[in-house]
């Protein structure tokens, strides 16, 4: 069970010798830089890519699976960070957060879980993208539910990490951001509806967030989602709290990615349509 499965990943890598490890680890890559400095040189929105084999409500994407070689294509076709599902093995749930969630959140957090477990990625694929010399950034796509998976995320070779407004209390966004400062991972904070977002705006030191145009219940997609919780005064707060924001999920042709920039965004993270590319370097920029 989830219990003992942390309390054994917690034996195994104690968060002293995860600190330890940091002391002498490579440094981050700047995430957040890399997707200004795109947009800025580009006037496109920046591209996160990302590295996944399957979703749940599509199946298998892409039956020819080689996590590195879509890394390099993804990096060669411009991407300028990748985003990279990890292992469901590696799932840090701390059981007060299940308890929590069943008592007072409709059971999404059960949800996500299930949803996590079916992508099966791997901090195996995450290590070794990083190995092979991918220069990217690389997004940590985990369910972090405590704060140990931040560090061990940066041991395994992340610059990001997603932290989800739906599973995560506002104090803990907070205590997470803050470590995430400290050891140099940029945060990208992820909404799917108003309520989330305000919650999100009233926080500070949040530079990332990301609008998941997915519904995570239904699994329904819908790209006016973004242009809806960017507009009106939503949309002044971030431009005065110069927050980038991504858009999430369902984007699939130029039209689709002139939408969203037209809304507001200067990134966008992108899976389905170009994994399933013959070729991914020719991604949803053609
Ligand atoms: C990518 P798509 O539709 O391009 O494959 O979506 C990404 O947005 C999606 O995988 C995602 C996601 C998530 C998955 C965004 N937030 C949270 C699982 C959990």
């Amino acid at each position: 069970n989830k219990d003992t499965e942390v309390t054994q990943m917690k034996e195994k890598y104690p968060i002293l010798s995860l600190k330890k490890a940091l002391e002498n680890a490579p440094p981050p890559r700047d995430f957040l830089g890399a997707l200004k400095a795109s947009y800025l040189r580009t006037g496109l929105p920046a591209l996160i890519a990302e590295v996944k084999k399957a979703s749940p409500s599509r199946g298998v994407l892409r039956e020819d699976f080689h996590p590195v070689e879509v890394a390099q294509a993804y990096e060669k076709g411009g991407a300028s960070c990748l985003s990279v599902l990890t292992d469901a093995k590696y799932f840090q749930v701390n059981t007060d957060y299940i308890m929590f969630a069943l008592t007072n959140m409709d059971g999404i957090l059960m949800l996500m879980l299930r949803f996590f477990v079916y992508l099966k990625g791997s901090f195996e694929n995450l290590e070794a993208i990083r190995n092979a010399g991918v220069k990217c950034p690389l997004l940590c796509k985990e369910f972090i539910v405590d704060a140990w998976q931040l560090y061990y995320a940066r041991t395994k070779g992340a610059d990001g990490v997603l932290l989800i407004a739906a599973v995560l209390p506002d104090l803990d966004i907070e205590y997470m951001l803050k470590i995430c400062k400290m050891i140099g991972l940029t945060a990208l904070v992820e909404v799917h509806d108003e309520n989330e977002m305000d919650r999100m705006l009233a926080i500070d030191g949040i530079e990332l967030i990301g609008i998941n145009n997915r519904n995570l219940e239904t699994f329904e997609v819908d790209i006016s989602n973004t242009k809806k919780l960017l507009e009106g005064k939503r949309g002044e707060t971030i431009r005065q709290k110069d927050i980038l924001v991504v858009g999430e999920s369902g984007l699939f042709t130029p039209a689709d990615v002139a939408y969203v920039q037209e809304a507001g965004v200067k990134a966008i993270l992108v899976g389905e349509s170009i994994v399933k590319q013959k070729d991914p370097t020719k991604g949803i920029r053609e």
